[in-house]
C-alpha cells in the first residue's frame, strides 16, 4: 500500500460555523472537497505521530463514505490508530465520552446535527478535542486558515475498511478498532443515575415514550431505556437510524417532533415523553399534555440535581448560552453558586468545564449537558429527569409548576425564519446594530428599554474575546429581545429572534408563552423591520 500525495485547489466556503463545516451532501461530493477540509483539521492539531483518533458519525447519508476517505487519510498521516465506531455509528455525545475514557489526541465526529439529510440532505464534520469537546476557537480559525492556503492533500492507496464487525484490523501501519458505540456511553451513564430508582419507576406503571426520530440515539436508546431500565419495549420509537431519516427533520421540537407530540397531548398520554435529534445531543422534554421549555428544562435539572447520585454534593456553577432564558440564573443566585453566559455553541463551555467552574451547561435550542462528557448530551437529559421524577414522584406538570411558583416563570420562545436571501438577513442585523443606541431609555408600552448591545464574550479562563454574537434589547424588568444570525443553516441565512419575559406573580403563570410574550414580538417586529426587510409574516418555526 503507498501513500499518495494529490495536489487540490482551495475551495472558498469551508469556515466552520456554531459546530463545524455543514454542507448540502454534494457540495461534500465534489472531488477533494473533504479531503482538503480532512487535511486543514491534520494540518492544524500538531498530533504526535502514531496518535489516537475517535470516528463516527450520525449515519446520515454519506457517513460511510467519509468515514473511509478519513481512514485513508489518518493512515497516511502517520495516526497510529483510529476507534471507529460500529457500522460508522457514535452520537456526538458518546464520541465525546470514549475520547476522554480512552485518552485520545483527540475525534472527528461527522453529522449534521438536527439538520434534514439523504442525498440532497446536509452533511457536516467537525473535529474535536482530548478533552472531547468541539475545537476552541484558536483551532477553527487554524483549520479554517489552512483550508485557503492547501495546496496537496495526503491518501493511502487501500481497499475499504470492514466496518460492521468488531475487531482490530491494520490499515497501512495504523489499526483500525471498531468499537460498540454503545457500551462505554451506556457505562457512563450508569454511573451517574440511580439506575435501580429508575427502574422501579417503570416497573411501577409510569409510562415513557422516546422518539430517537430514526437517528443516532435509537441504538442507544433501546439498550438504555429498554434493556437496561426495563421500560416496556416499544417504548422507544423510530429506533432504527436510517440514511435519511425516514426523510423526517430530526430536531426535537414540537414542530418537526409532532409524532410524539400527538402521543403526548393524545388520549391516554404517556406520563414521560422525550425525544433527541440528528446526532443524539438535544433533548426535548414532555410530560403528559405539557411541554418543558430548554430553558426551564436546565433551571429544574440545576435545581434537583442533589436528587442524582452523580451531583450529590452540588454544583461548582452553571453556564448558559446568552439567548437561553435566564430561569437558571435564578436556581444558581438561590444555590449561591456561579452563573455564567456564554455565546451560543457548545464549545465555549468546555474551557469552563475544564476549569472545574460548572458542573451543568444548557442551550434554548434543546441542548443540555453536563461535565461528564464536553458536548450536550441528550439521553443524559432524559435519564436526569427519569432520575428525579423517580426521586420526588410527582409528574412532570407537577415539578414545573411548583419551580415556577418558587422562582417565578422566565416566559420563552425563539422565532426562527429560514432560508432568507443573506442580504436581507445581513441588512437587517446591520440596521440594528447602527440604531441600537438610540433605543436605550425608549418606552414602549409596559416595557422599557434598559440597554442595548452586540453581545461580547471574554473567555475568563483563557482570556479569548468572542465578539459580534448577537444583538441584545435588554429591558428595564428583565425581559429581552435577541436576534442573532444562525451558523448551522446551509441555505441562504436563518435569523433567530429570541423573546423572553420574567413574570414573578404566580397569578399569571397558567398563560400561554406566545401571549404572555405578544408585546415583545411586537416590539421586535417593529426595531427591525423584520416584515418590511424580509417580506415575511410568520416565522418558519416557533418553539
Ligand atoms: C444552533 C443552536 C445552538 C447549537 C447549535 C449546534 O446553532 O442555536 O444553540 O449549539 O445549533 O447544535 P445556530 O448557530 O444555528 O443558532 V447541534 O445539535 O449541532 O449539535
Ligand atoms: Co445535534
Amino acid at each position: 500500500m503507498s501513500v499518495s500525495i494529490v495536489s487540490t485547489q482551495p475551495f472558498s466556503d469551508q469556515k466552520p460555523g456554531t459546530s463545524g463545516l455543514r454542507k448540502k451532501v454534494p457540495v461534500f461530493q465534489q472531488p477533494n472537497y473533504l479531503e482538503n477540509f480532512v487535511q486543514s483539521i491534520f494540518d492544524s492539531i500538531e498530533a504526535p505521530k502514531g496518535a489516537t483518533l475517535v470516528l463516527g458519525g450520525d449515519g446520515r447519508y454519506y457517513n460511510r463514505s467519509a468515514i473511509q476517505v478519513i481512514l485513508k487519510m489518518a493512515a497516511a498521516n502517520g495516526f497510529g490508530k483510529v476507534m471507529v465506531g460500529q457500522g460508522g455509528i457514535l452520537s456526538t455525545p458518546a464520541a465525546s465520552c470514549v475520547i476522554r475514557k480512552h485518552k485520545t489526541f483527540g475525534g472527528i465526529i461527522l453529522s449534521a446535527s438536527h439538520n434534514p439529510g439523504g442525498p440532497d440532505g446536509d452533511f457536516g464534520i467537525k473535529y474535536n478535542g482530548s478533552n472531547g469537546g468541539p475545537a476552541t476557537e484558536t483551532v477553527t480559525e487554524a483549520i479554517f486558515a489552512k483550508s485557503k492556503t492547501i495546496s496537496s492533500y495526503c491518501i493511502l492507496d487501500a481497499a475499504d475498511v470492514p466496518l460492521d464487525t468488531l475487531g482490530t484490523s491494520t490499515l497501512g501501519g495504523m489499526q483500525v478498532q471498531v468499537i460498540d458505540p454503545v457500551s462505554d456511553y451506556a457505562e457512563l451513564m450508569e454511573s451517574l443515575f440511580d439506575f435501580a430508582a429508575i427502574r422501579a419507576l417503570l416497573q411501577g406503571g409510569f409510562n415513557i415514550k422516546f422518539d430517537a426520530m430514526h437517528a443516532v440515539n435509537g441504538p442507544y436508546a433501546k439498550e438504555i431505556l429498554e434493556k437496561r431500565l426495563g421500560a416496556t419495549l416499544g417504548s422507544v420509537m423510530n429506533a432504527v437510524p436510517l440514511e435519511d431519516f425516514g426523510g423526517g427533520h430530526p430536531d426535537p421540537n414540537l414542530t418537526y417532533a409532532h409524532e410524539l407530540v400527538e402521543i403526548m397531548y393524545g388520549d391516554n398520554a404517556p406520563d414521560f415523553g422525550a425525544a433527541s435529534d440528528g446526532d443524539g445531543d438535544r433533548n426535548m422534554i414532555l410530560g403528559k399534555h405539557f411541554f418543558v421549555t430548554p430553558s426551564d428544562s436546565l433551571a429544574l435539572l440545576a435545581a434537583n440535581a442533589t436528587l442524582v447520585p452523580a451531583y450529590q454534593k452540588g454544583l461548582a456553577g452553571i453556564a448558559r448560552s446568552m439567548p437561553t432564558s435566564a430561569a437558571a440564573d435564578r436556581v444558581a443566585s438561590a444555590l449561591n453558586i456561579p452563573c455564567f453566559e456564554t455565546p451560543t455553541g457548545w464549545k465555549f463551555f468546555g474551557n469552563l468545564m475544564d476549569a472545574g467552574k460548572v458542573t451543568l451547561c444548557g442551550e434554548e435550542s434543546f441542548g443540555t449537558g453536563s461535565d461528564h462528557v464536553r458536548e450536550k448530551d441528550g439521553l443524559w437529559a432524559v435519564l436526569f429527569w427519569l432520575n428525579i421524577l423517580a426521586a420526588r414522584k410527582q409528574s412532570v406538570e407537577d415539578i414545573v409548576r411548583q419551580h415556577w411558583a418558587k422562582y417565578g416563570r422566565n416566559f420563552y420562545s425563539r422565532y426562527d425564519y429560514e432560508g432568507l436571501p443573506t442580504e436581507a438577513a445581513n441588512g437587517l442585523v446591520q440596521h440594528l446594530r447602527d440604531n441600537f443606541a438610540a433605543l436605550t431609555g425608549k418606552q414602549f408600552g409596559k416595557y422599557t428599554v434598559a440597554n442595548c448591545d452586540d453581545f461580547s464574550y471574554t473567555d475568563p479562563v483563557d482570556g479569548s474575546v468572542s465578539k459580534n454574537q448577537g444583538i441584545r434589547i435588554l429591558f428595564t424588568d428583565g425581559s429581552r429581545i435577541i436576534f442573532r444570525l444562525s451558523g448551522t443553516g446551509t441555505e441562504g441565512a436563518t435569523l433567530r429572534v429570541y423573546l423572553e419575559a420574567y413574570e414573578a406573580n404566580a397569578s399569571f403563570h397558567h398563560l400561554d408563552a406566545q401571549v404572555a410574550l405578544a408585546e415583545l414580538i411586537q416590539i421586535a417586529m417593529l426595531v427591525s423591520e423584520l416584515k418590511q426587510r424580509t417580506r415575511r409574516e410568520k416565522p418558519t418555526v416557533i418553539t
